[in-house]
This record gives structure tokens, sequence and C-alpha cells, in this order.
């Protein structure tokens, strides 16, 4: 902030030359620091911005996110401690010890023995008890517990910029395959695997545990628990997540949300996904467009077909022409709160603009790069084309 490191260079043989002194050299000095102390706490405000009710790490709403703040909070406290202390003698002997005009030289002296042990002993002390703390933190968060509830395992692949959910039994032998938003039971073990289609992404959803990366072709594992005791409002209760690792154009527009839900009503979601539809007359007109349109790259009857699902991954790495994408299932669409992972509501009007041009919500999303509908620009669709895409998109189930 303020100088950079080159003009930084640059003044400090001004600084230690004659004119050190001169006032106004002292008062541009001065201004600069007062920018530098001004930006310095907008950005604290900013960051205090990030509020217990968003993604806030100092609230746990399970036992994985809770050790890992009891963890912190040790390392913080006891480095806020450190710190005061270091400080606060060092401002005292500054202040103290100061040489005064007549004072003699002091005595010079070199070493000593006794404090310098102990100034090794405290810190190497310090250091490993917190280290020691450290790693048996990781040891009892790496697993579910296995005397606790039936985990469920959800495959989490992170896309250039959406996640993809995938329930290879969510219940009673059911696939389930779903995009951007997660639902969980509460009060049991989620087990996670992370892996990335194109390039690394990290999974982050603070209240219920730490960020890790989403890497193409290995697989990561987490687990996490969302605890009906340390959930305050009533059940569902939605908890924001997002991407932690610059991914690309539109990393900052890649969220995710987590539902958690009592264990019956996360089973009558289960039970809905996929039920055969009911399709109004409007909404048939919608079907055919999708069925020319969208289909290419997006399901909507169901878990992905996965020779389909395969075929899509060559192609987005195939480049040259219009080429499938893997894209979000569309199955239970209707039953999300949001639109392109998590960056606007999902609402008739927001999804009129979405199918009229992705563009203007996420700048170079692969549904308007790749699809031929959008190779001119915004979608070659009349506005009543698009409602019934609307009508057969949000009715279909
Ligand atoms: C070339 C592949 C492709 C085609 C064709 C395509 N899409 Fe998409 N679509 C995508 C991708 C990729 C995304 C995810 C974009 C993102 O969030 O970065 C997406 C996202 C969406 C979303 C948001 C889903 C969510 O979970 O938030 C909707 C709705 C959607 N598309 C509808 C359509 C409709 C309707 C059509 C046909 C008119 C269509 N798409 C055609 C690739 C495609
Ligand atoms: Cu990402």
């Amino acid at each position: 902030m303020g100088l950079s490191p080159y003009r930084r260079l640059k003044s400090l043989p001004m600084q230690s030359s004659s004119n050190f002194n001169q006032p106004k050299r002292r008062s541009v000095n001065l201004k600069n620091r007062l920018v530098q102390l001004g930006l310095m706490s907008v950005l604290f405000l900013l960051v205090a911005g990030c509020s217990k009710d968003g993604q806030s790490t100092w609230e746990a709403f399970g036992p994985v996110a809770q050790k890992q703040l009891d963890l912190f909070n040790v390392l913080l406290w006891v480095m806020v401690a450190v710190f005061i202390i270091v400080e606060g003698v060092l401002v005292y002997a500054i202040v103290r010890y100061r040489r005064r005009p007549g004072d003699a030289k002091p005595p010079q002296i070199h070493g000593n023995t006794s404090l310098e042990i102990i100034l090794t002993i405290i810190p190497t002390i310090l250091v490993l008890a917190l280290g020691i703390w450290s790693v048996f933190t990781l040891f009892a968060i790496d697993k579910a517990p296995e005397d606790g509830p039936d985990p469920l395992q959800v495959n989490v692949t992170g896309h250039q910029w959406w996640f993809e959910f995938e329930y290879p039994d969510a219940g009673d032998g059911k696939k389930i395959i779903t995009a951007n938003e997660m639902r969980i039971p509460v009060d049991r073990p989620i087990n996670i695997s992370l892996e990335s289609d194109d390039v690394i992404h990290s999974f982050w959803v603070p209240k219920l545990a730490g960020k890790l990366d989403m890497v193409p072709t290995h697989v990561n594992k987490m687990w996490f628990q969302a605890d009906s005791d340390k959930i305050t409002e009533d059940l569902p209760v939605t908890l924001y997540g997002q991407c932690a690792e610059l991914c690309g154009l539109s990393h900052a527009l890649m969220r995710f949300r987590v539902t958690v839900m009592e264990q019956n009503d996360f089973d009558s979601w289960v039970a809905a996904y996929g039920a055969p539809p009911a399709i109004s007359d409007k909404a048939k007109a919608g079907q055919q467009l999708f069925a020319a349109n969208c289909t290419l790259c997006h399901n909507i009857d169901g878990p992905d077909d996965p020779a389909l699902s395969a075929s899509r991954l060559t192609g987005f790495f195939s480049g040259g022409d219009i080429t499938p994408v893997p894209a979000p299932n569309l199955t239970d669409l209707r039953t999300r709160q949001t639109l392109g992972a998590g960056i606007t509501d999902l609402t008739e009007d927001n999804l009129h603009s979405w199918i009229r041009n992705p563009e203007d919500f996420k700048p170079g999303n692969y549904m308007s790069e790749r699809a031929v509908l959008y190779q001119n620009g915004p979608a070659s669709l009349t506005d009543d084309e698009i409602d019934s895409l609307i009508g057969y998109l949000l009715d279909l189930r």
C-alpha cells in the first residue's frame, strides 16, 4: 500500500541525506502514513463485515468446525498474549531507558546466558504445546466416529463455476445428482469425497468445517455434521459455502448452499426427486424447446447417464467447435433457492434473464460460451419461448 517497493528504495537515500529533516518531506511522509492508516481501517471494517449470519468461522454448527474453532481460539489468544507481553516489554524498555540529554554512554555488555536460556525455553514449550494440540485436533476430526449414526455419502465435483452434488445412495438405494445446493439431514455424519472436473477448486462451508482442495483426478475426503443442539434456529437452516481457490474468471461467483434439515424432510426431498412429470400444455412447448436446445448439456430426468457425463467431459477438453460441457442437473431446479451457483435468487424473472443471457450474470460461463444459442450474444428465443421453458423447468415436478 502507498509507496511501491521501488519508490521506497528510491526514497531511502533521500531520508538519510542532509534533507532528511526538511519539513516538506516529513509532511509528505505523514500524509502517506495517514492514507495507509485510513486504508487499513477501511479494510478492517470490510473484514468485520463478514458477519456471523454469513460465512463466519466464529460460529460452529458441528463437531468438526467446533474442534477447529477451539484450536483457532487457543492459537489466537496465546499469540495475542505473547504479542502483548513482548511488545509491552519492548515499549517499556524504549521509553524507560531512552537516552536523555547529558546521559553517559551506558556500560557495554555481551550476552546474558540465563536470559537467553529462558527466552529459548519458553517459546519452545509454547510451540511444542500448540503443535501437539494441532496434531491431536487433526486426528480427532479425521474420520466420523464409528459408533455414531450411519454416515451419508456425498460426492462433490467442482466445475468452472458451479458445484455438483452426487448422492450414490440418498436413501433406499436411490441415486441423486443435483447442483449448487446440498441438502443434509441434521445430526448425521456426512462423508464427503471431493474431486474436480477441470481446475483446482476448494470446498468450504465455514460453519461446518475448514476448507479442502478439489483436485482433478485425485479424491480428497472430509466429513462434517450439523448438530441440532448447536443450531438455535428452526430447521431447515441454510448455511453458505463458496469455492476458496482462485479457479478462473468467475471464481468469485462460485458459491453454494448447504441446507440442514430433519431426516424426514430430507427423505421427502429424496422421494420427490425425479418423480414422473405432470406437464401443462404451456410447459409442453417448453419441453420441446428444452430437448432441442438444452439437453446437450443438461439433464432433467434424474441422475445423469454416466456415459453421457464422460462424453461431456472429453468435449470440454477437446475445445474447438461447439461441444457439450458438464452442466448442472436441473431435475430438482424447482426446489432450489438460488440460480447460477448461489449468485442470485431463483425467481421467474431471474430465470428469464439467465436464459436470455447467462453472460449478464457470470462472465465467461460455459453455457453462453458453448451453447449454439448464445453464439451471437443473447439467446435467439422470444420472450414467450423463454416463458414456456421456465414453465417446463419450474412446474415439471
Ligand atoms: C453448452 C452446454 C449448455 C447448454 C446447451 C445449456 N446450458 Fe444451461 N448451463 C450450462 C452450464 C455450464 C451451466 C453452469 C453455469 C455456471 O454456473 O457457471 C448452466 C447453468 C444453467 C442454469 C442454472 C442452474 C443452477 O443450478 O443454478 C439453468 C437454469 C440453465 N443452465 C438452463 C438452460 C436452458 C434452459 C438451456 C437451453 C435453452 C441451457 N441451459 C442450455 C451449460 C449449458
Ligand atoms: Cu472454483
